[in-house]
């Protein structure tokens, strides 16, 4: 039995890792911070919250007191931090808020955190995991090998030189002060409760409503795609069994450009609307309600600035040392993500009727068509 704290575990990453957690662990005791902001969502907590299952906090990690007492009063030996601000062309917009969380919020979780493990002499049975991105090491050209732990690092969004920023503190933490941290970089993550500003959820939503499916530039830049619930039993096993010190790539071996995860998805609705007449009913400005595809729907726009060209994860690392291999096959994982989404319109439905036009809006109002 140990004391988890989970930070950022009302985002997409984080509600799948508390549900793995809780069904996997039942006698760990597990404590959710997390800062409610636009991109939380914990409709699939409540059943945990009300069960005493989880303990759920609301609060910033930047605000060093409250992790003090969180500490003094839960006696964390575990930490998953997954808080941050995670959307690229959010930090373009608007970095400062970047900053804040993803650096300031990794520094004061860390003071945190090695405070507590000293003054109690926890620091050799404890740990704390930093969750980060394939991001922080740069674009990678069409014949490059794919990144691995040693790859330097070249951040090119504000939000990715966030995340370097914090990797770097993480590391000088274990370095300098012994606190036994591991880092992991993970590739893009898809699945259930994903927020609709991500590019999957995106287009599946605007698909079902009939709305354009906006592809940045020409759509060539490419992404190696792991279901969320892979990466969550690959953070298990590294917090759990990993090397304190070391890094570990997670990536799902899903290699696709963005034309082609597009196309498939439009291809999984159209298939779905074939077998099942009711969504007909359920969303008639599918093209796929009049037996068209939703690929009449793709639309060029203008590219993102310094779009990363493609990210690849050698992830040979965490299956020699821990023998964890991402196994979910993409054409599946996108199926079942498809039909979540189908199956959860009310949840997607709360998130888009809200400020989430304005975000919309402000990114792709002035995007032409190109
Ligand atoms: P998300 O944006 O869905 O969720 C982030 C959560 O952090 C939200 O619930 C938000 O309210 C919370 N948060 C933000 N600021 C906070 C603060 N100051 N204090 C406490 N909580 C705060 O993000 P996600 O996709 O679930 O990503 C989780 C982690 O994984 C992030 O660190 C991200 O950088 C990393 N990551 C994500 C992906 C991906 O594809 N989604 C890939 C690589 C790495
Ligand atoms: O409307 C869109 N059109 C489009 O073409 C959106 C939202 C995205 N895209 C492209 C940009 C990327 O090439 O799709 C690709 C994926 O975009 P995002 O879903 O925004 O993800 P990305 O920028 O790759 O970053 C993601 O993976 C690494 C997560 O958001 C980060 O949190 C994670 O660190």
């Amino acid at each position: 039995m140990a004391n988890i704290l989970i930070t950022g575990g009302a985002g997409f990453i984080g509600q799948n890792l508390v549900h793995t957690w809780r069904k996997t662990r039942p006698d760990d005791r597990l404590t959710v911070i997390d800062a409610m902001t636009y991109a939380a969502n914990i409709t699939s907590l409540e059943p945990l919250i009300e069960s005493r299952q989880i303990n759920l906090v609301k609060g910033s990690i930047t605000d060093g007191a409250l992790l003090r007492d969180l500490f003094d009063q839960h006696q964390f030996t575990r930490v998953a931090h997954l808080a941050a601000e995670s959307h690229v062309d959010r930090s373009i917009e608007d970095p400062e808020a970047f900053l804040t969380t993803n650096v300031l919020g990794t520094f004061a979780l860390l003071k945190a955190s090695l405070d507590f493990w000293r003054a109690n002499k926890l620091l050799e049975q404890s740990r704390f995991l930093h969750v980060s991105t394939d991001e922080v090491y740069g674009s990678l050209s069409a014949h490059e090998p794919a990144f691995c732990e040693t790859t330097p690092y070249r951040p090119n969004s504000p939000y990715a030189a966030s995340k370097a920023a914090s990797d770097h503190l993480v590391r000088s933490f274990e370095v300098t002060y012994g606190l036994p941290a591991l880092i992991t970089n993970c590739s893009n993550n898809y699945g259930p409760y994903q927020h609709p500003e991500k590019l999957i959820p995106l287009m599946i939503i605007h698909a079902l409503e009939g709305k354009a499916l906006p592809i940045y530039g020409d759509g060539s830049n490419i992404r190696d795609w792991l279901h969320v619930s892979d990466h969550c039993e690959a953070l298990i096993a590294v917090i759990e069994r990993g090397h304190v010190g070391e890094t570990y790539n997670v990536g799902g071996g899903n290699e696709q450009n963005n034309r082609n995860v597009v196309g498939l998805i439009c291809e999984t609705i159209d298939r779905a609307f074939a077998k099942d007449s009711k969504l007909k009913d359920r969303f008639p400005a599918c093209p796929a309600a009049d037996d068209r595809s939703c690929r009449s729907l793709i639309t060029f726009v203008t590219d993102r600035p310094g779009h990363d060209h493609r990210y690849a994860i050698n992830a040979t690392k965490l299956a020699n040392e821990l023998g964890k291999r991402c196994s979910v096959d993409f054409a599946a994982g996108l199926e079942q993500t498809v039909r979540w989404y189908i199956e959860n319109e009310a949840w997607w439905r709360a998130i888009i009727s809200g400020s989430y036009r304005t975000w919309i809006e402000k990114n792709y109002g002035n995007r032409s068509a190109v």
